[in-house]
């Protein structure tokens, strides 16, 4: 793959078309089960998807997180797992591939992307500390709270709107921020939480201009930025797409360029590197790193494995190098482009532009007829399982929680139903499938009740709320 299969065949046959740059080896049966057997299956997931066993879905579209396809490269790598406790071989080439393709120096693997939050946020954040973010992720921000951080949204305005077509609205407000600074002083800031293709606004990119401006402005405080690199090689994608300068540039220097003007970052491999588990924390300040490494040997494991097998370790590093392949995010992006086509042709509103991993569902505009406190955004996700067995995602208020300070939900702008794609495992035909189901839950929205929400647990209560029918 390391030729633009592509972009050299579009160039000799002067064609525009896309496909994957792949063919299938193994396949998985589906399965979709009776109406009646979807309607007692959700009555018992109280209306949460994420409580419905995965055997009663049919398309899951629930996350793109460890969700993707592994090649046959990664599956070989995993036979070549070193299961040594210490200083495993696959570590030293996960060290490298992340060095060579994102740029930082030192590195710390973990179990997955939650656990580098919580080891940056421990070290990083002090209690009353701000951490201002382009909007919230809902694992980021509970980590950033719970080591006594205040999280503030210093995404631009136009981020909360599902309709504004921006091309970069996951860019920072450099003017919000500077206005935070000001106000509470260089010191109060434990760092900015960037992130690239912004989850919550449906993955949203941010620009290369805005993260060298953003850096800029940081170096004149003194305060450090940090970058969640999940979903950033999507975000290459747009800057090559959409920014002057970058269309000649591969898919790896865009990447590499952008982590240069943040000091640090934190993945979740299970999104763009292609595996089913793995994440990692990278620093280019050495005694940072130093606290870092100390940490981590309590909450994940040896510095050297981080809560992982040797071999998953392998599986990252061959999965960072195939996510950088310029065909592999082509097809990968307009997958997500052809559903989101068709959904808007046939007027059902979803976020705009389409971003990276997901078509998100504007359940608000839905679902006019009832308020956000009867959770539109978790019925769009109820309906389409009802209708088809497909697995989607709340993304509205019951994934945005509550105001620690005053214990009231917090009220996105954004109330969004996410139909997320994994990579490398839909096929076109498939999309054309959630196609229609998303029609026919639209067709009935006048008729389809809210809900109410029956119980709330603690932490990232979207996880294992239960809902009942109003
Ligand atoms: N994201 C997602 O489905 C998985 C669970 S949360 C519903 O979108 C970002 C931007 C993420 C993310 C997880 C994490 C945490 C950090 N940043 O799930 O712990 O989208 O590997 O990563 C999910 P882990």
């Amino acid at each position: 793959m390391s030729e633009n299969i592509l972009q050299t065949m579009g160039q000799q046959l002067g064609r525009r078309s896309w496909a994957e740059p792949w063919k299938i080896k193994m396949v998985e049966p589906l399965r979709m089960i009776s109406r009646e057997e979807r309607e007692k299956a959700l009555i018992e997931a109280g209306y949460n998807t994420f409580l419905l066993k995965s055997e009663d879905v049919y398309i899951d579209l629930l996350t793109d997180s460890g969700t993707s396809a592994m090649s046959d490269r990664q599956w070989a790598g995993m036979m070549m797992g070193d299961e040594a406790y210490a200083g495993s071989r696959n570590f030293y080439n996960l060290e490298s591939a992340i060095q060579t393709y994102y740029g930082y120096k030192y590195i710390i693997p973990t179990h997955q992307g939650r656990g580098a939050e919580h080891l940056i946020s421990q070290v990083a954040i002090k209690s009353g500390q701000y951490v201002p973010g382009n909007m919230y992720f809902t694992t980021t921000r509970l980590h950033q709270e719970l080591a006594g951080g205040i999280f503030v949204d210093v995404i631009i305005d136009e981020a909360h709107d599902s309709q504004n077509s921006h091309p970069f609205k996951g860019n920072v407000d450099l003017d919000k921020l500077e206005a935070l600074i000001k106000r509470e002083g260089a010191e109060k800031i434990a760092y900015v939480s960037l992130a690239g293709t912004v989850n919550m606004a449906g993955g949203q990119p941010v620009s290369m201009a805005n993260v060298k401006a953003l850096r800029e402005l940081c170096d004149h405080y003194g305060i450090k930025v940090y970058l969640d690199v999940t979903r950033m090689v999507e975000n290459a994608f747009f800057i090559q797409e959409r920014e002057e300068g970058y269309a000649d540039k591969t898919i790896a220097e865009i990447l590499i360029e952008f982590c240069s003007y943040t000091h640090g970052a934190w993945m979740s491999a299970k999104k763009d590197s292609l595996v089913n588990i793995g994440g990692w924390l990278a620093v280019n300040d050495e005694p940072l790193f130093e606290e870092l490494r100390n940490l981590v040997v309590v909450f994940e494991g040896l510095h050297t494995y981080g809560g992982l097998a040797g071999r998953d370790l392998e599986a990252m590093a061959i999965g960072i190098t195939e996510s950088v392949q310029d065909d592999h995010v082509r097809s990968r992006v307009e997958q997500v482009r052809y559903l989101g086509k068709l959904l808007t042709e046939w007027d059902i509103p979803i976020v705009q532009p389409v971003g990276g991993h997901a078509i998100f569902l504007d359940a608000r505009r839905i679902y006019s007829h009832f308020p956000q406190n009867q959770f539109p955004a978790q019925t769009a996700a109820a309906e389409l399982y009802l209708d088809s067995g497909i697995r989607s995602m709340e993304r509205g208020i019951a994934s945005a929680g509550r105001d620690p300070k005053t214990g009231d939900h917090y009220y996105p702008k954004l109330e969004l139903t996410r139909l997320t794609i994994p990579r490398r495992v839909y096929t076109q035909a498939h999309m054309d499938v959630v196609a229609e189901s998303v029609r026919a839950v639209y067709d009935d929205r006048e008729k389809t009740l809210g809900l109410n929400m029956v119980y709330e647990p603690k932490y990232l209560r979207f996880f294992q709320a239960r809902f009942e029918r109003l």
